[in-house]
């Protein structure tokens, strides 16, 4: 179906806008009434996960309710460990958390990968065609994987943590167990985001959301290659980069065969441009904690930020947008986009 709002395709291609397309990372989720209602009424946040309609449902709330350039497929980067043998589970109010963990090379070995992996997903190519009946062409669909390295970091270190000092440990002490795991995971991760393409999604953007935890030096060796192996397997549409915290990585992020990169609120627009010379285009990056700032603060920082970028750039936050963040102000910054012309 031919969509009626491609002004982020159009951007990600590097084509002449308007005006720059505006959606929020966790756009899908607890800002929102709606999302909350839902899940109360459910056992938990894996039960709308696996529940293609609904999924599919909340996945379409920002767009009605915020009016944004793209809605984001709601789900979640674990669902790859799990297919490759890891369930997890989620804590309210503590986050995610994996009862069983990788601990040595034969735990990574009996982990499965793959086509083999990717086909336990069936829930997520479900509502990625529900999604796009309901939508009916008004807004692209984004599917989006874990990197790599993020995922990895789940896998050793069990949980969320400030450091990721288990995961950072293995990479010391078992480099070879850990290079097979990211393999693993990268073999996971092409196969689901092929099928993802196949069900229907319109960009694709992997979130590398631990990428500054590691060291330069580290990332190149661990992370780089993985996240290069899936960027050269997807094709067919359009792909986005978020690297958290990697602005060290700038410059080999720019060899990558992605027209998109994301970047946190820390990494300032002619920082970027300096180190990106190929013709990628920007996505990001206010503070989500500007949202927490009166309305004028907003308009005039988003209007700051559209004008350091240029043309060439997607406006989003530097990272998801906190539960806690007034509706309102969401707006404000939704708004301020939509009634800019470059
Ligand atoms: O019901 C709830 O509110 C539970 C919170 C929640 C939500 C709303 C989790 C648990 N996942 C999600 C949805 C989700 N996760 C989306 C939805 C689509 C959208 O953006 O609107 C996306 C893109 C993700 C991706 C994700 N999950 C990332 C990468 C992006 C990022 O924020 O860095 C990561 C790191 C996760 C792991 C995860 N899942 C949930 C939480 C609370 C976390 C983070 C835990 C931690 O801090 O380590």
């Amino acid at each position: 179906m031919k969509l009626k709002n491609d002004l982020l395709l159009r951007t990600a291609k590097g084509e002449k806008v308007e005006r720059p397309p505006v959606w929020l990372m966790r756009q899908a989720g607890r800002i929102l009434p709606q999302y909350r209602a839902i899940r109360q009424s459910l056992s938990g946040f894996k039960e709308l996960v696996q529940t293609p309609a609904l999924a599919a449902e909340v996945t379409i709330q920002p767009v009605d309710e915020l009016g944004v350039d793209a809605a984001i497929l709601f789900s979640d980067i674990l669902v790859i460990p799990e297919s490759m043998g890891l369930n997890y589970e989620l804590i309210e109010k503590k986050g995610p958390w994996f009862p069983k963990t990788i601990t040595n090379a034969n735990e990574v070995a009996a982990l499965s990968s793959g086509a083999a992996a990717a086909d336990n997903l069936e829930y997520v190519y479900e509502a990625i065609k529900i999604c796009k009946t309901e939508l009916a062409g008004r807004v692209p669909l984004i599917g989006f994987s874990g990197a790599p390295w993020t995922i990895f970091c789940y896998m050793i270190e069990g949980s969320g943590s400030k450091t990721f000092s288990k995961a950072k440990r293995f990479l010391y002490t078992q480099p070879e167990a850990a290079h097979a795991l990211l393999q693993k995971i990268t073999d996971s991760t092409i196969h689901y985001l092929q099928q993802k393409v196949n069900a229907g999604i319109d960009l694709v953007q992997v979130f590398d959301s631990w990428a500054g935890i590691l060291s330069p030096a580290q990332y190149q060796v661990f992370a780089i290659p993985y996240i290069r192996q899936i960027c050269d397997a997807i094709q067919g549409v359009p792909m986005t980069v978020f690297c958290k915290g990697a602005w060290f990585a700038l410059e080999a992020l720019d060899q990558l065969d992605c027209q998109v990169l994301g970047l946190d609120w820390n990494t300032q627009a002619n920082f970027a441009k300096q180190k990106v010379t190929s013709n990628k285009v920007f996505q990001g990056n206010a503070d989500p904690c500007l949202l927490y700032a009166p309305a004028k603060e907003i308009e005039q920082t988003v209007l700051s930020m559209i004008e350091d970028f240029g043309t060439g750039h997607i406006v989003n936050l530097g990272h998801g947008v906190y539960p806690d963040t007034p509706l309102d102000n969401v707006k404000t910054f939704v708004n301020t986009v939509k009634n800019f012309s470059y």
